[in-house]
């Protein structure tokens, strides 16, 4: 079967659980540690990150968004849209949520991997600015998210669960708009929840 691995608390790696599980396709979930570089991670991916999806045959697929356009060709399109225009704006969505957890997880490692005398706050605020700029606009104008969803609701769903998880009571009533977005997709996608990043 394939094999995805992943952590709990990693957005990516919640992203393309819930993007597998949305478009049908039947994995299995591996936890790995990143930060002891375990071997089964280690050699399918030399970079050491997650998520990774290693096929029946035994390839690996990594980063995250070629493994969300890998289940997205072999489930026959069920997670980004055919149309040109529509899958082009599912696939920027999906850009600007990876975007969003990339600056995310830049101030959380800055603050874990350095000495505490050596955290360098000008680049944190800069890092805070972008996620701000990011917020605001997403909160001007929410994509639209019913019942039919694909890849791009999936990143941000996962994005918007992260910084619940690790920047709680910095954003929520500052954009109103994106918390009331990010509770309706959890509404109306309870089956993807038990993907969402938690802390352990
Ligand atoms: N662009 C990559 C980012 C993956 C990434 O940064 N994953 C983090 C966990 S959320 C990781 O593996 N960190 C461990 C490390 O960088 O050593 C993707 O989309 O898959």
């Amino acid at each position: 079967m394939i094999q995805i691995l992943y952590s709990p608390t990693s957005p990516y790696s919640a992203k393309v659980r819930m993007a597998a599980k949305h478009a049908g396709l039947e994995f299995e979930s591996v936890m790995v540690n990143t930060s002891v570089a375990p071997e089964n991670l280690i050699s399918a991916n030399p970079l050491g990150k997650i998520p990774v999806l290693i096929t029946v045959d035994g390839q690996s697929v990594f980063d995250s968004r070629c493994i969300t356009q890998y289940i997205n060709r072999v489930t026959g399109s069920k997670l980004f849209p055919r149309q040109s225009e529509k899958r082009l704006d599912a696939e920027k969505l999906e850009a600007l949520a990876d975007g969003l957890c990339d600056v995310l997880i830049t101030q959380i490692y800055e603050r874990r991997f350095r000495p505490e005398e050596k955290v360098h706050i000008p680049w944190l605020e800069k890092q805070w600015e972008k996620t701000e700029r990011v917020l605001a606009m997403l909160d001007e104008t929410p994509p639209r998210i019913g019942k039919r969803i694909h890849g791009g609701h999936i990143a941000l769903a996962a994005a918007m669960s992260y910084l619940a998880l690790r920047f709680e009571g910095r954003w929520e009533k500052k954009y109103p708009k994106l918390k009331r977005w990010q509770k309706r997709f959890n509404d109306l996608h309870p089956d993807l929840a038990e993907f969402l990043p938690r802390a352990v």
